[in-house]
């Protein structure tokens, strides 16, 4: 409580302080724009919902197996949003996007962070892949990658040289950072939309290389994954990021 009060303290002369600009949420309730826990005006926390895989379980087979597809959908992601909402209801959040969340991750606990990266990273891996995905890469994508990385093929050198060097569970990204395009990568469930981290950027196109990705059909062979993992870039969800 009396942490509360300190908090409540700050809020008040932060808004005297820089004049912060006062809006009223959802629930009628006035709160601090860009200060999203605000225990005063708790009106129930704010609750994230799994979007359906927009394929089966098995349509990236045989690149990426069903029974890893189901575990990763059902129990990895299912996890990250269910611990998120515990963790959001915990700190009395009541509004703020998914990206509002994740840009200022700094101010939240370290279960959100992991969390809430996790909600966002699987949702859009989802949308990265497809099945038979080949023949997709054209146009304004095409012509991006191969201005920056000279072709598709030395691309996918510094991508996976990337994923292959993030030690233990992570993230390997192609980010758009000032006009150009990068190729970074982020531990456990971090990404670059985070404050946090060390290079921030649009993610463009990112690959888990936690082992719950592959471990059961690639076992400890990363590197074939990866490879493999290329014959499901949906390049025209990449295009639409650009
Ligand atoms: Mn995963």
């Amino acid at each position: 409580m009396e942490e509360d009060k300190s908090r409540r303290k700050f809020i008040k002369n932060t808004a005297i302080v820089t004049g912060a600009v006062l809006v009223g949420c959802k629930t009628g309730a006035t709160v601090l724009n860009n200060d999203p826990p605000h225990p005063d005006n708790f009106q129930g926390p704010i609750e994230f919902k799994q979007l359906p895989l927009p394929y089966d379980f098995n349509a990236l087979e045989p690149h990426i197996d069903k029974m890893t597809m189901e575990i990763h959908y059902s129990k990895h992601h299912t996890a990250y949003i269910n611990n998120l909402n515990k963790a959001l209801a915990e700190q009395k959040v009541t509004e703020g996007s998914l990206e509002k969340i994740i840009a200022n991750i700094s101010k939240y606990t370290t279960a959100t962070r992991n969390n809430a990266g996790g909600h966002w990273n699987h949702t859009q891996f989802w949308k990265w892949m497809r099945p038979n995905a080949s023949g997709t890469y054209a146009g304004k994508v095409a012509d991006a990658i191969n201005g920056q990385f000279g072709s598709l093929d030395k691309f996918k050198e510094s991508f996976t040289d990337a994923a292959m060097k993030r030690f233990g569970s992570g993230w390997a990204w192609l980010i758009q950072k000032d006009g150009k395009l990068e190729i970074v990568s982020t531990p456990n469930q971090d990404n670059p939309l985070m404050d946090v981290a060390d290079v921030k950027g649009k993610p463009l196109l990112g690959i888990d290389v936690w082992e719950h990705a592959y471990y059961l059909k690639y076992q400890n062979l990363r590197k074939d994954y990866i490879t493999n993992w290329y014959n499901l870039v949906n390049w025209t969800e990449v295009a639409s990021l650009l």
